[in-house]
Parts: structure tokens; sequence; C-alpha cells
């Protein structure tokens, strides 16, 4: 998989690219990255990226020269182009699946300061949020997008690690607990230390229902849930409305 990113700060990208699991993924040769300077394609003689909005308004609008040759200069046929926007769909972990099983190679484009020529667009696949706030530009935008890639190309962590995940099963993920088993008087639960293990797959999922129900109830009305599940759910609810 190689992952460009096209930025007016691809200095932004240096620490991001040379730690924890992404320098991993670079140097096991799993991952490609780089970040793509584009004010170094600006033909613009005071080297101009960005000019006041058409129309009035606030904030200056970059240019689409700089940019597409940028893009140009990057792109082949296998290339899937991504513009990251806050006036985009959400990006969920569905979708973070669907790039990386459909797509070798993926460009992102950044905009940085408050906008972009909204022509831009027309070289782009698709567009891309990351949430329902909004960023000074689109780089650490980008930054999510290539880590939640990265993590979900074959080899660069354990599988396993990825299923029993939030999200991955429509649900939260339960707490989990490491040494000591009392730190300050807090004390791991019990079963977790039984060792009898349909016990503690229990005792997980409806942990995992109640983060859930806590945080995200909105991940249960689009879930259809087991029996087993509505069970536990049920238990869960009398107890969170005891409290
Ligand atoms: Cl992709 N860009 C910016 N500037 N703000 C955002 C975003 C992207 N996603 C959420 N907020």
């Amino acid at each position: 998989m190689k992952i460009t990113i096209l930025t007016l700060f691809p200095e932004m990208f240096e620490g991001f690219f040379n730690s924890s699991i992404i320098k991993k993924a670079k140097y096991k040769g799993l991952v490609e990255y780089r970040a793509i300077d584009v004010r170094s394609f600006t033909e613009n003689k005071h080297n101009r990226v960005d000019d006041y909005p058409f129309g009035g308004g606030q904030g200056m609008i970059m240019f689409p020269q700089p940019m597409i040759d940028a893009l140009r200069s990057v792109k082949t046929e296998k290339s899937h182009v991504i513009m990251m926007t806050p006036a985009a769909p959400t990006f969920t972990q569905k979708k973070a699946h669907e790039l990386v099983s459909n797509y070798e190679d993926i460009i992102l484009l950044c905009a940085h300061y408050e906008g972009y020529d909204e022509r831009i667009l027309d070289y782009v696949d698709e567009v891309i949020s990351i949430g329902d706030y909004i960023l000074t530009g689109g780089e650490t935008a980008a930054m999510v997008v290539t880590d939640a890639l990265t993590r979900l190309v074959k080899g660069v962590i354990t599988e396993d690690s990825t299923v029993y995940e939030s999200f991955e099963n429509g649900l939260l993920e339960h707490p989990q607990y490491t040494r000591p088993v009392d730190y300050e008087g807090k004390v791991v639960p019990e079963i977790l230390l039984s060792g009898h293990h349909e016990k503690i797959r229990l005792f997980n999922l409806k942990e995992s229902l109640r983060k859930t129900y806590r945080y995200r109830k909105d991940l249960l009305e689009k879930r259809n849930l087991t029996e087993e599940e509505q069970v536990l759910l049920n238990e869960v609810i009398s107890e969170e409305n005891e409290k």
C-alpha cells in the first residue's frame, strides 16, 4: 500500500511517519508514505498558493493550480484520490476497510486555511471528513485516515487484535486490565482472574454492551442483538438505571 499526502505543511508529517506503528509498517515494507509539498508546484511568481474568494467572504481560498499540478506529478492509473474536507461524509471503520481492500495507492489532499477552490473537486474520486468539528487544515485529518488504514494492512498488527475492537462488531470495546491486580485500592474484576473462559466471555460481552449503552446508544439502535446479547443488555439497563 502506498499513501501520498499533498500538503502545504509536509513537515507536520515528519514525526508522524517516523513513530510507532507507522514507522514499523514503513520498515517492514508494508506501507510506503510520502508528503508532497504543494507550494513547490505554484506558478505564482510570489509563491502564493491562495487568494481572496470571489463574491466576498472570510479567509483565503487555495488556488487549484498548485494542488492539481502536485496531484498530476504523483497520480497513476491505480491512484484513488481523496480530498480531506469537513464538507463530506464522515470517516468510519467501515470506510477504512473499504479503502484498504480496494486500493493500493491512495492520495490524500489537504486544504489549509479557510478553504479550497471548488474546482479541485473535479479531480478527486471522493471527499472525506473525520467528524463534526472544524480543524485548521486537512493535515491532522489525513493523519487520522493514514493511521486507521495502516493498522488494517495485512501484517502491520496481529489480525486478532482488530477483530474484537470497538466498531468492528458494532459495539464499543469492553474494559481491559493488566497488572497490578490492586492499584490504589481499585481492584481488577475477579472473574477476569478466574480462568473460566465462558464466564469471562459473558462478562466482557456484558461490559461491552454497558459501554455502548452509556456512550453510544445510536450503535445499539443500528445493530441486531443476539438473544444472549439482549438478555445481557436488559441486565445492563436495569443496573444503569438503578444508579
Ligand atoms: Cl478533513 N478538514 C478540516 N479542515 N476540518 C475537518 C475535517 C477535515 N474533518 C473534520 N473537520
